[in-house]
């Protein structure tokens, strides 16, 4: 792509973005979702030109001058504060892994709709702000208040809900819990919510809300999209194509343990790390898991912070296949194989490196219709389309979905359409 094409393509803040990050998988550069290499595993801290990125909506530019941060709801007194505000407040710094629920998607067989991410949606940081806790004590919350919503300054496209999330009341009050203006030692990049986020240790991604401007004490659950339908798990494995009662699911919040390889040579090398609980130890396998040893943890250890880790060993010539698991504090540890759940959240299975991988086969090309142009390209990229591997069923859901979120979908062209992103992005078994 020649640089005109590419500015005439991308938004004025993906521009932004693509200087500031290196060596990502794109998955959508519009709705911003951007992927960690493998080789990021052996950072202790990852820099923000490897950090992912996953917004739902575009990048709000914002000015701080005109940026204030609402408190409001369920209290004694609304607040409103300046970010001058926020820097009187006591300061609280922490390294803290931020995970997206959805890291792995990629690897769910069978697969289902949603941004497929392979192991590198997840980086560790080091942030500093205040907590949510001491904010929430100026205002004085309520007996009785039970939840605490983040609403952020992105907006939709089209007309897709708002990305608006509760965490409870218990989560919000934990001393640990933060507003953060600071990432690795310097103010928030645009992409990761200047300038304020949420800090939510130990939870997946989706608590913690970027760009914040207001913030709402609920004494009841909230009903929007986002927390009702998105981001919701059946809290045990599922056997794929039976319906889940929707009372069945609840939200997505601790993360797993988990530990990732980084790389094979010179030394086997990764990182680990258990949401709650902390990392006890990473083994390692060159035997198909039938013996395990321990590796060497070679960072710094912190409650909520991923460790690295290394392992001497030497790969013969010819096949060979290097897993990897992680204990953590609590006695948990990694499956060998993954249960299957409808969103394909919280992929845990042991990672396993082979020496030698197979050609995936290609599926031929097939130039595409005119009307998969006007009707799927132009609110994102082609990026979430091309990496769906989905059932003409599950394709007309997706295709019903953007309809309902504006997409210009019309009847006499719709099995067109069809027939395409099925024979283009068909679901194929691996
Ligand atoms: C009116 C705007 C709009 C149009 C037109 C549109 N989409 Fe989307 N699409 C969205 C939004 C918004 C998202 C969600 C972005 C996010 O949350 O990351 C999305 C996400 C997706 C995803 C990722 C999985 C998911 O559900 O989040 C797929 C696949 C997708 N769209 C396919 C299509 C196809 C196929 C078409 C053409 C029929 C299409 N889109 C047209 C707005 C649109
Ligand atoms: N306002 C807002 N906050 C958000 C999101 C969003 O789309 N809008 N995405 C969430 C999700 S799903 C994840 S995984 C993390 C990703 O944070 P990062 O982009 O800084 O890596 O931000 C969360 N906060
Ligand atoms: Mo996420």
């Amino acid at each position: 792509m020649n640089r005109r094409t590419l500015l005439a393509t991308l938004s004025g803040a993906a521009l932004q973005l693509q200087a500031q990050k290196r060596d990502m998988i794109i998955h959508n550069s519009r709705q911003e979702g951007y992927e960690m290499p493998l080789a990021g595993f052996k950072d202790y801290i990852t820099p923000v030109e490897h950090f992912f990125v996953r917004s739902h909506h575009l990048t709000p530019k914002i000015e701080l001058d005109s940026w204030k941060l609402e408190v409001k709801g369920h209290v004694d007194g609304a607040l409103t504060l300046s970010m001058a505000d926020l820097k009187a407040m006591k300061p609280v710094e922490m390294v803290a892994v931020l995970e997206c629920a959805g890291n792995g998607r990629g690897f769910y067989e069978p697969s289902m709709p949603g941004l497929q991410w392979e192991h590198g949606s997840v980086g560790n940081a080091r942030w500093r702000g205040v907590r949510l806790a001491d904010v929430l004590k100026r205002v004085g919350v309520k007996p009785g208040a039970k939840h605490v919503l983040f609403d952020g300054a992105d907006v939709p496209v089209g007309t897709q809900p708002e990305f608006q999330r509760t965490i409870p009341i218990e989560k919000a009050m934990d001393p640990n819990t933060l507003l953060a203006f600071d990432m690795n030692g310097a103010a928030l990049p645009a992409s990761h919510g200047f300038p304020l986020r949420v800090i939510a240790p130990g939870w997946a991604g989706d608590s913690w809300v970027k760009w914040v401007t207001r913030i709402e004490v609920l004494d009841k659950e909230f009903e929007g999209f986002f927390m009702k339908t998105g981001y919701r798990h059946p809290g045990k494995g599922m056997q794929p194509g039976v319906p889940v009662k929707p009372e069945e699911m609840k939200p997505v919040e601790a993360i797993q343990v988990k530990s990732v390889i980084a790389s094979i040579g010179p030394k086997v090398s990764g990182a680990a790390w258990a949401g709650e609980k902390a990392v006890a130890t990473v083994e390692v396998s060159v035997d198909r898991g039938r013996s395990w040893k321990a590796a060497k943890i070679t960072s710094p250890r912190t409650p909520f912070g991923w460790v690295t880790w290394e392992f001497d060993w030497q790969p013969p010539s010819g096949y060979y296949v290097v897993m990897a698991r992680a204990h953590d504090t609590w006695g948990r540890t990694q499956p060998m194989a993954q249960e299957w759940n409808p969103s394909g959240y919280q992929w845990n299975a042991i990672h396993q490196v082979a020496s030698v991988t197979a050609p995936v086969a290609q599926a031929p090309a097939i130039e595409p219709p005119a009307v998969y142009k006007a009707t799927c390209v132009g609110c994102h990229d082609e990026g979430p389309v091309r990496k769906q591997r989905l059932s003409r069923a599950q394709w007309e859901a997706e295709v019903g979905k953007m309809q309902r979120w504006g997409a210009p979908v019309k009847p006499e062209t719709k099995d067109e359409l069809l027939n395409y992103l099925t024979s283009r992005f068909g679901y194929r078994h691996r």
